[in-house]
């Protein structure tokens, strides 16, 4: 069982039409986003939307509920694919859980019944962002090779100290605001939130059979908004590793923000150690160019990264996990996402095609 390719699909691209051009790239599984952003109660955006940073999040959606995951996963199967995973937490389920406030417990609980559905919905993976400013501050530049529009990132433009409105998390909106502001967390603190939810979530992500995957912080600086990051420097991947010892306790390794990291060492000798110790779940295989506090996303043949030779790591310790491209630079034309995504995708077959020839 080699590695296997898969694409990200957003809530409003789960029908037939996306499935379809999915298995045309190649792809054979899927990791699938149902945390939905919305601008207002009956407008839903998604996350490649600007709209995204003032959307709302909504509590107790039956998407959640052991029929929904079961019917998306027949209908991606009548379409050839397997539903490998789902990616984030819907914010309004767990905002207390990140924010250490009054319905934590309730909402841990919450997150114990979507856990054991998704296990017994046969889903293997879920990935999750333990963030409180979430992934903000990007800018559209036209940084890709001929000019394609890709996500930036250049502090130098931004006020990092911005502070959150109350209501928001994860650059979502739970509530309506009340003129104050999120306080003031200490990075020990926030290590203290993800512990205990992991103690509590990884007990029953192991009875479930699902690997609980966390993605780094994106952008990966040391503090946003007045607030301080978990996963912004890769040793602290091998912290949360450590943090609390299971087998359910895995990487959603996102090769593009590892790169963007203020680091030691090169990339591939972190992603020898994580790998070494079976950590991977799924990887997000994009490129990128330069480091934080400026960097631009590229297409996946034009970045800092050297992805044959990632590649090669990821075989030779035996990992059979989903590559999915994550999001790539937007190609001019009238179907931008589809044709970046096809170029990622036709990259990764073409890659895997020498892998199995022996020719990687
Ligand atoms: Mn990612």
């Amino acid at each position: 069982m080699g590695m296997k390719l898969g694409i990200g699909l957003y809530r409003h691209m789960l029908k037939p039409e996306y499935y379809q051009f999915a298995r045309q790239c190649g792809c054979t599984h899927l990791i699938i986003h149902l945390a939905n952003y919305y601008t207002s109660d009956t407008n839903v955006v998604t996350a490649t939307d600007d709209k995204i940073n003032y959307g709302y999040s909504q509590a107790g959606d039956p998407i959640w509920e052991l029929d929904s995951l079961l019917r998306i996963k027949q209908q991606a199967g009548e379409y050839g694919l397997e539903l490998y995973g789902i990616e984030n937490f819907n914010p309004a389920d767990w905002y207390d859980v990140l924010l250490d406030g009054p319905k934590r417990q309730e909402q841990i609980e919450r997150l114990k019944q979507v856990i054991t559905r998704v296990g017994k919905a046969g889903i293997p993976a879920f990935g999750y962002n333990f963030s409180l400013a979430g992934v903000w501050g990007h800018q559209k530049k036209h940084a890709a090779r001929g000019g394609a529009e890709s996500t930036c990132f250049d502090a130098s433009l931004l006020d990092l100290n911005a502070p959150i409105p109350n209501g928001q998390v994860w650059n979502m909106t739970y509530a309506p605001g009340d003129g104050g502001f999120m306080p003031a967390v200490t990075s020990e603190e926030l290590w203290g939130r993800l512990q205990c939810f992991l103690e509590q979530m990884l007990p029953v992500a192991e009875e479930a059979g699902v690997e609980l995957a966390l993605h780094p912080d994106d952008p990966p600086m040391p503090e946003l908004r007045g607030t301080p990051r978990m996963v912004y420097r890769p040793e602290l991947y091998q912290k949360l590793i450590d943090l609390v010892p299971s087998r359910s306790n895995k990487l959603e390794l996102c090769l593009g923000s590892l790169q963007e990291m203020q680091a030691e060492k090169p990339i591939y000798d972190y992603l020898d150690q994580y790998l070494r110790q079976g950590k991977v779940s799924y990887v997000h295989f994009r490129n990128v160019r330069g480091k934080v506090p400026c960097y631009d996303e590229v297409f996946v043949d034009e970045g800092d990264i050297d992805m044959f030779r990632v590649l090669r790591q990821l075989k030779d310790s035996g990992f059979s996990g989903v590559l999915i491209p994550d999001h790539t630079p937007m190609m001019t034309c009238a179907a931008s996402w589809h044709a970046g995504m096809a170029f990622a995708l036709g990259y990764m077959r073409a890659a895997f095609q020498m892998i199995e020839r022996g020719m990687l």
